[in-house]
């Protein structure tokens, strides 16, 4: 991706060594509609500087990369209909073309870990996809190879979730519930599977983030965050909603890149927008969560 460029806040944040936390931009650009998108931007870095941290959105504009994005450049790509989605392998195509994109979780990463931040807030990661045995979310490598705490409420439920969990343990990433001892299912609150540790407050996550890339180990910490009660899906609702749109999915054959963002449009009109609702909420949670976890990390 060649030179990072950093906001000014950003900049003077990592040389005072402040607490950071990392925003993606996927999200904004293929994961939620305009204009809730921007808000919902505006929001998260809102949220994480009343918590005494510093958000630093990543995202590629002309072709370069950015650590830490103004409300213009945010406006920018939010309302750019050539966006292209950005995961780790796209940034050089973003770079010799001068595209516009939004990072996905395996991209932000690959720019924070390069920027030296390591606690990253965003949705719920990629991971193995349903009946498609080969399409697997690079954000699993990338995260294999990352020293990030990435704060998320799980991968999305459009998932393989046992799959993706066993990718995780084969890839050294510890699944760290927070306040829960059971995976998040994204919508809604349990997955019913286990995590591979539980944590109560920030402090441990910080001390368990530090224990792990003490022992020389360079991949990142899931720590996962259920969905705040009073805007989860109830899991009836959300797995019909996931098998329809699943179906339609297959049928119209949709592939690559596209996969995520269909079922997630679809599931959202499905629900009549229970989706987004909890995504946004969720969303915000975490972004509250990884500020905290921030605060503690720069103590140790
Ligand atoms: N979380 C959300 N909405 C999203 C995503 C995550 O709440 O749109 C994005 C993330 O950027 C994630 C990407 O990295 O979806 C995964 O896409 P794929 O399955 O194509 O790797
Ligand atoms: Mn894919």
């Amino acid at each position: 991706m060649g030179e990072l460029h950093y906001s000014e806040e950003v900049r003077t944040a990592i040389r005072d060594k402040q607490p950071l936390v990392g925003l993606e931009t996927a999200v904004i650009t293929h994961g939620l509609p305009y204009p809730t998108n921007i808000e919902l931007a505006q929001t998260m870095e809102d949220i994480i500087r009343e918590e005494g941290a510093v958000p630093a959105t990543v995202g590629v504009l002309g072709g370069k990369a950015q650590v830490g994005m103004n409300k213009e450049d945010i406006q920018l790509l939010a309302q750019d209909r050539e966006v292209i989605k950005i995961s780790r392998r796209d940034f050089s195509r973003a770079a010799v073309n001068k595209l516009n994109g939004g990072t996905t979780v395996a991209g932000t990463l690959t720019a924070l870990s390069k920027a030296g931040i390591n606690v990253f807030a965003t949705g719920g990661i990629g991971g193995v996809h349903r009946n498609a045995p080969h399409d697997v979310s690079a954000d699993l490598p990338t995260l294999a190879q990352t020293p990030v705490l990435v704060v998320c409420a799980g991968a999305k439920s459009i998932l393989d979730l046992p799959a993706t969990l066993e990718m995780l343990e084969t890839l050294s990433v510890p699944v760290v519930g927070y306040q829960t001892s059971l995976f998040p299912a994204f919508y809604a609150r349990s997955s019913g599977l286990p995590v591979s540790v539980s944590v109560e407050e920030p402090e441990e996550a910080a001390a368990l983030a530090k224990a792990h890339w003490g022992m020389g180990i360079n991949s990142a910490i899931l720590l996962v965050v259920p969905p705040p009660i009073n805007d989860a899906l109830p899991e009836r609702q959300m797995q019909d909603a996931i098998t329809k749109a699943l179906n339609e999915a297959k049928k119209q054959k949709i592939q690559g890149q596209a996969v995520t963002p269909f079922l997630l449009k679809r599931i959202n009109e499905i629900t009549g927008q229970a989706s987004l609702k909890a995504n946004l909420a969720l969303l915000l949670n975490n972004a509250r969560v990884a500020a905290r976890v921030a605060l503690e990390l720069v103590k140790i």
